[in-house]
């Protein structure tokens, strides 16, 4: 049984066919049935912890060890998670079509592991795996570190992704206190415990965007190059909540750029709802099983 509408299916696989130039957005919701909670709504709290209220560059000054315990559990779930359905289909697609740009907010690394040719998907903001030093006059940088954890001090307990059922055989151990469970304590992690940049010896962040930061600014320019090079033929918005700026915007942009607009989103309020974001297809669901059937 199809999760989609015929009539709606037909018009669009009509418009893919058609479609040269495309762009597709994605958001946390793409990575939900890989079992990466998103931010907003269920899942989007860490300990008692508003997982955005966690991703600024005042909550990392104020406590770096708190900050970088969650990115570290972070950093360990998306490791442990597998890429879906979803983010295989886009991969395939840009492998067929080498016109097809996909701009990402996820950081959790799912696509490029997915095969996602590197060229034609843009990180907007970051990747869990890049690391960057604080020190005001360092330019140290180091990416696709996949160690875990990722200094000794952040070894510590995490919740199983998908725990080997409750049979004695499951590894119950490491299991038993859960960082991520607020009613177990949390280490009290010294700036000098924390991962430190091998240059200056100063204090080591996660590569990723925080509010009111800056966009890597070549992907914005590569992105801005790729949207003024030609008429978009259609836009794919993924497992987003259109939100957060400037991301949301490029969907905008890419209407007034002539694409037609396709919303791939489990729940029809969240984007479908505000005017702007209207697409000329909504596909309610999971974008694990939306996304390659639209595609197929
Ligand atoms: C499913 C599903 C399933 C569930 N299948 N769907 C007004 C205008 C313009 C800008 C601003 C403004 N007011 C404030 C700003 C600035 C701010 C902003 O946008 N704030 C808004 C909250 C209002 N933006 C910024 O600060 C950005 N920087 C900036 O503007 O810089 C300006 C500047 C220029 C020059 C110098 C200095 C500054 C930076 C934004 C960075 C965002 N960072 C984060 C954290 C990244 C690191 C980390 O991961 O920890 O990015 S916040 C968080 O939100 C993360 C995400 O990428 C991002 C977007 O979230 P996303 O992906 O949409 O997830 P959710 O949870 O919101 O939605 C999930 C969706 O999936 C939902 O719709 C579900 O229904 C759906 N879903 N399961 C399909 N199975
Ligand atoms: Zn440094």
């Amino acid at each position: 049984a199809r999760s989609v509408p015929t009539a709606d299916l037909e018009s669009f696989a009509e418009c893919l066919k058609g479609s040269r130039r495309i762009l597709a957005l994605l958001g946390a919701g793409i990575s939900a049935a890989s079992g990466l909670p998103t931010f907003r709504g269920a899942g989007g709290l860490w300990r008692s912890f508003d997982a955005t209220a966690l991703a600024t560059p005042g909550a990392f000054e104020r406590n770096p060890g708190l900050v970088w315990q969650f990115y570290s559990y972070r950093r360990h779930m998306a490791l442990q998670a597998q890429p879906n359905k979803a983010h295989y289909a886009l991969a395939e697609l840009s492998r067929m079509n080498k016109e097809f740009l996909t701009i990402s907010q996820n950081v959790d690394g799912l696509s490029p592991r997915a095969g996602h040719p590197a060229e034609q998907l843009k990180l907007l903001h970051g990747s869990l795996y890049d690391l960057k030093c604080t020190s005001f006059y360092c330019d140290y940088t180091r990416s696709n570190d996949f160690t875990d954890p990722i200094v000794p001090s952040l070894d510590i307990p995490k919740k199983e992704l998908f725990p080997a059922g409750s049979g004695e055989d499951s590894s119950g151990v490491a299991n038993e206190v859960d960082i991520s469970d607020v009613s177990n304590p949390i280490p009290d992690l010294k700036p000098e415990d924390l991962p430190k940049c091998p240059k200056c010896n100063g204090l080591l962040r996660p590569g990723v965007v925080w509010f009111g930061e800056a966009l890597p600014k070549d992907t914005l320019n590569y992105v801005d190059e790729w949207i003024e090079s030609g008429p978009i033929d259609l836009m794919l918005v993924i497992g987003t909540s259109s939100r957060v700026w400037p991301a949301a915007g490029y969907t905008d942009i890419a209407r007034n750029h002539g694409a037609r607009v396709a919303v791939i989103n489990m729940d029809p309020n969240d984007v479908a709802g505000r005017n702007s974001m209207k697409g000329d297809w909504f596909f309610q669901g999971d974008a694990s099983v939306i996304v390659p059937e639209i595609l197929e």
